[in-house]
């Protein structure tokens, strides 16, 4: 992968800059710098390895060369911030994943809400979604998507970030059992991704990313922090891509994407 094999491969799409980096701190990072120095909108940044990426807080995405795709869209919001325009960013980094996953190796993918895309119940992407202000006014969304291709990008135990893993990891070749070129996933998910990207607003998309929602009508454990939890039953997505849940003593709750994580309960016999 270099800037040249990127450009031709993404030269069909309706893209902005397209900048690539054999190794890099964090594409969104670069990405959020990039914006407010006035990066066109669909502007994309690509990186071959990451040696600061992130997740949600202080987390950290492991990204080695050779073996995983990062990468970072900027999205420049037509509307002020209005309620959920990140929850549904965040959604359609998922959602593209998706649809790439099954378009092209007709892989089950699910979304773990908010931000994870899961095979099988192996975690096989992540999405950080941010937003880019420039004073009170939001310059613009960056979408940043993880994808473990080969098996070199699925951490190990020794891993630092290991400890907060939460769930067993897989990749897309080994999922898929075959081999997969990075640049053509690449290609397919920035397709899909472009392709909703005018209808984030629409109950087509809301329904189409409630279609991919993991554990649906399982009971989860919903955390909040280090100390509030409550276990909850996935009900549906609300118009904003916040998921609704049934609490046990009935009462409906929706909650907004933030420092949210989800985790099954088993109930199975033991
Ligand atoms: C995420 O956060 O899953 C969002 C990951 C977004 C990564 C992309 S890569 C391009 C762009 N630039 C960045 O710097 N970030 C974005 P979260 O739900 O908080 O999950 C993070 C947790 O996933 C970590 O604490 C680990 O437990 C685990 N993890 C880290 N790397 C992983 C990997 N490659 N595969 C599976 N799990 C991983």
């Amino acid at each position: 992968m270099n800037q040249t094999t990127l450009e031709t491969a993404l030269s069909d799409l309706s893209l902005g800059e397209i900048r690539y980096f054999d190794a890099i701190g964090s594409t969104n990072d670069y990405a959020a710098r990039w914006a407010g120095e006035g990066a066109p909108d669909r502007s994309l940044v690509v990186a071959d390895e990451q040696t600061a990426g992130r997740g949600r807080g202080a987390r950290h995405w492991f990204t080695p060369p050779g073996s995983a795709l990062a990468m970072s869209l900027i999205l420049r919001p037509a509307l002020p911030e209005e309620g959920g325009q990140i929850t549904r960013v965040a959604g359609l980094g998922a959602l593209g994943v998706c649809g790439a996953l099954q378009q092209s190796y007709r892989l089950p993918a699910e979304i773990k809400w908010p931000n994870d895309v899961l095979v099988r119940g192996r975690k096989v992407a992540g999405v950080l979604a941010e937003a880019s202000w420039v004073g009170n006014r939001l310059s613009a969304v960056i979408l940043g998507i993880g994808i473990n291709v080969a098996p070199n990008s699925i951490p190990q135990d020794d891993w630092v970030g290991y400890h907060d893993r939460p769930f067993p990891a897989t990749c897309v070749e080994a999922a898929a059992g075959e081999p997969v070129a990075r640049l053509a996933l690449l290609r397919v998910v920035l397709a899909e991704l472009l392709d909703w990207l005018p209808r984030l607003s629409s109950p087509e998309f809301i329904r189409a990313w409630s279609e991919r929602l993991a554990f649906r009508g399982d009971w989860v454990q919903v955390v909040a922090s280090k100390t509030e939890s409550l276990e909850g039953r996935i009900v549906n997505l609300n118009g904003d891509g916040s998921l609704r849940v049934e609490l046990r003593s009935g009462e409906s709750k929706s909650l907004q994407v933030g420092e949210i994580h989800l985790r099954p309960i088993d109930r199975s016999p033991k």
